[in-house]
């Protein structure tokens, strides 16, 4: 696929060559990651990188624009009838930036955000002290229950009275449960705040109908795309009719110049994709495969943060196993399963070597692996947390987990 580029930069060539063998060989459970399909990648790299196009389709800012503004145009309505949204902001160039347009969007300077703590799920951008919208906005914090990881809504309605925060935020980058958007709105309307929820990690599954939408009871909702959703890296915003034109202008002028036309079509593919029937399946697959993997990790004593999960992740709390995030992480890369170390409620270990790692379904979902696998992969992952300084034996795991791999490519179209 990249002759010219081979020839131009034989470098970054090699980087990319080295890059897909990687992904070829290993298995990757970062809840947050995929596969995005031929489709999308070709819409990525197409001549729609090459254009100009502030402003939005039919009030833009450059000439020759007619084809990005029905490339725009057809991404925007292929969202709303996804999402069943009121109005849909393509342009958002990842999840943080479209989070910050919310904010600009619908608050002043100092005004209160309640939120999900980090440790219990939270996402930086909902607050965390050593992000930039944390000296623009006050944040206070809500938590779950360490044990079940259920929302405590009579402390945060005691919260929200207290606070009184102009902004109720509900959406989480790891918390495994279900979200019970009615109780946030009815909260949110005691005290006249904002409903915003972050659904960047369970997009493709509301799609999909395998958790709640969230959009026709909120105020607004933001995604990335690249997530369970599997399009290009990329942002959304859904809101109701009455702020669209607070949001666009937060989007544009306000935060951000030209949006990149190559990922408005290579969303407009991947809604395109997420609204065939296929899609139902394939996360109704990525919720089994979550719940199989749980359920094989809980057989070999790991600690679940939360007891099990409702969604496409899980937190595993390693305490009891004697090693930390990072050294888990690090060992289970080793043997080519890909995971990311994470903080757990309560962590008294730092962020950069916490006591967790966080495991995810959708990307071996979209390569075809079922519970079977899962089962596979429990067992792997407890050898190797058991073994982690036997080389000879995390190598012998390493062949067994290539092998796998290698029985179900990433692009099957291309052998890959
Ligand atoms: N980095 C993403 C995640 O892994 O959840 C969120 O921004």
């Amino acid at each position: 696929m990249l002759d010219h580029l081979k020839k131009t930069d034989p470098e970054t060539y090699a980087f990319l060559q080295q890059e897909l063998e990687r992904q070829k060989n290993t298995l990757n459970l970062i809840a947050s990651e995929n596969y995005a399909s031929l489709a999308v990648l070709e819409a990525l790299g197409s001549v729609a990188t090459n254009k100009y196009a502030e402003g939005y389709p039919s009030r833009r800012y450059y000439a020759g624009n007619t084809y990005i503004d029905g490339i725009e145009a057809l991404a925007i309505s292929r969202a709303k009838s996804l999402f069943n949204a009121e109005h849909a902001n393509v342009q958002p160039l990842s999840g943080a930036p479209a989070n910050l347009a919310v904010y600009t969007a619908l608050l002043k300077p100092g005004d209160t955000i309640l939120s999900l703590d980090l440790n219990y799920g939270g996402h930086l951008t909902h607050g965390s002290p050593v992000t930039a919208v944390s000296h623009f906005y006050r944040f206070v914090h809500y938590k779950a229950d360490k044990k079940t990881g259920k929302i405590d809504f009579v402390e945060v309605e005691a919260l929200a009275k207290k606070e009184k925060p102009k902004l109720i935020l509900a959406g989480y980058s790891s918390y495994s449960k279900e979200i019970d958007y009615k109780e946030f709105k009815r909260i949110a309307d005691l005290v006249g705040a904002y409903t915003m929820a972050d659904i960047s990690h369970i997009a493709g599954l509301i799609v999909a109908g395998e958790m709640q939408n969230p959009t026709l009871l909120f105020d607004v909702v933001t995604t990335t795309t690249h997530k369970t959703l599997r399009g290009p890296r990329g942002g959304l915003i859904l809101c109701k009719e009455k702020i669209a034109f607070l949001i666009d202008k937060a989007v544009f002028p306000g935060l951000q110049g030209g949006p990149h036309p190559h990922s408005l079509a290579a969303k407009a593919v991947c809604f395109q994709e997420a609204l065939q029937p296929a899609f139902r399946q394939y996360a109704k697959q990525i919720k089994k495969n979550a719940a199989a993997l749980c359920k094989a990790l809980l057989k070999r004593n790991f600690t679940i943060v939360f007891g099990n999960t409702e969604n496409h992740l899980l937190l595993i709390d390693l305490t009891n196993k004697n090693i930390s995030g990072k050294q888990a992480q690090d060992s289970l890369e080793k043997v080519g399963l890909i995971v990311n170390k994470n903080v757990i409620p309560e962590d008294t270990r730092k962020p950069l070597d916490p006591s967790g790692i966080r495991i995810g379904t959708p990307a071996v979902t979209t390569r075809g692996l079922k519970e079977e696998h899962m089962e596979m992969i429990a067992q792997w992952i407890d050898e190797v947390i058991q073994n982690s300084n036997d080389d000879a034996k995390l190598t012998q795991i390493h062949r067994q987990v290539q092998k796998l791999a290698q029985q179900f490519p990433i692009y099957k179209e291309l052998n890959y």
